[in-house]
């Protein structure tokens, strides 16, 4: 049985499998992994991501059938594509309750039944950077088995969001009216990986302010705008103004001129040279991490636990500082390295 043959020959049972392989770090899914690579590359990888219950999976539902229905909307190159679109849930959150697992029974609910659809919920297994990784290899998969839009919703604010959304091209920010000033998303620092804002829930009391709000902090950290580039200077880069748009997800209001921002910001990808860019920093990112882990579990490996404990105690006894016993591990390291 070759798994990443029937992937790629559309099987999405194999396709189930292989993701699984891939959550347990399964020899099996890096096996499938190195086969479907070549394959992969093709998909376009939204990120879809803000506050909890901000209406992030009902979003990504509509977004979903409304793609496959009338595909991206007008004035655009990819007008009349219908993709096939893939949904990834990732839960960092919590692991055993919350929105991911709901909004996915409403999704089997509405979305099942159409085989341009596949849905895929992940929750926490171990640690949250590890979470980012499998969240990439899983978008992997379903983007060599030809799915033309990878939809990846993640839940919250904070680190292990912004990882998640580096494997995406474009990130779609979800707010909504009043969540009251801790959680909104402006003051969370999410605002900053986004491309386009969207402000959920507009039915509610304070949408506006909301819009509002939200308009004027990303006006106040907009890229320098094209009049400060100097007349000598080389032709200024296109610049991607990053729209906020107001939606109803459960009426569907506003889908549509999602559908649309999110073709019109693939095209702004594509015209410049941000796309290629964003791919090679992308993925420049996931090999000093993978570097940068393999080589911790080597130096582990290496009989050093017993070391660092011993630098532990003593940054604890505040008679070295971290980078102190960080040094000496490295240098003990060394020395024994030329030993061998
Ligand atoms: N009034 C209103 N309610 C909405 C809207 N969109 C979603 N909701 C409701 O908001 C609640 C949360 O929706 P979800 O789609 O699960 O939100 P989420 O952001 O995915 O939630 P988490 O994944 O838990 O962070 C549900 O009860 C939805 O029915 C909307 O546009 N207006
Ligand atoms: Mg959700």
């Amino acid at each position: 049985m070759d798994l990443a043959a029937g992937v790629l020959g559309g099987d999405r049972l194999q396709l189930a499998r292989v993701i699984s392989y891939i959550e347990d770090d399964e020899p099996a899914g890096a096996e499938a992994l190195a086969a479907l690579y070549a394959h992969a590359g093709h998909a376009y990888r939204v990120g879809v991501t803000g506050p909890p219950g901000t209406g992030k999976s009902t979003l990504v539902n509509r977004l979903a059938l409304h793609l496959r229905a009338q595909g991206w909307g007008e004035g655009d190159s990819l007008e009349g594509e219908r993709p096939r679109v893939a949904i990834v849930a990732v839960d960092p959150s919590s692991p055993f309750t919350g929105g991911a697992i709901l909004g996915d029974r409403i999704r089997m609910r509405d979305l099942s039944g159409d085989p341009g659809i596949f849905i895929r919920s992940m929750a926490t297994r171990g640690q949250l950077g590890g979470l980012a990784r499998t969240t990439a290899d899983v978008v992997t998969a379903l983007d060599a088995a030809g799915f033309g839009v990878v939809l990846i919703e993640t839940v919250g604010a904070g680190q292990a969001e912004v990882d998640i959304a580096k494997t995406a091209q474009t990130t779609i920010v979800v707010d909504a009216p009043g969540l009251g000033d801790d959680v909104q998303a402006n003051k969370a620092g999410i605002l900053e990986i986004a491309d386009i804002v969207v402000v959920n829930k507009t039915d509610l009391p304070g949408a506006e302010n909301t819009l509002r709000a939200l308009r004027l902090s990303l006006e106040m950290n907009a890229p320098r705008a094209a009049k400060d580039v100097g007349k000598d200077e080389l032709p200024p880069e296109p610049v991607w103004s990053v729209p906020v748009l107001g939606t109803v997800a459960t009426k569907g209001e506003g889908v549509p001129a999602l559908a649309q921002a999110l073709a019109q910001h693939r095209a702004f990808l594509q015209s410049s040279a941000a796309l290629q860019e964003q791919e090679r920093a992308q993925i420049r990112d996931r090999l000093e991490r993978l570097l940068a882990e393999r080589l911790l579990a080597r130096f582990m490996s290496q009989g050093n636990e017993l070391r660092i404990e011993e630098q532990l105690d003593r940054v604890l006894a505040r008679e070295i500082t971290p980078y102190q016993a960080a040094q000496a591990l490295l240098q003990a390291e060394e020395h024994l390295s030329q030993k061998r």
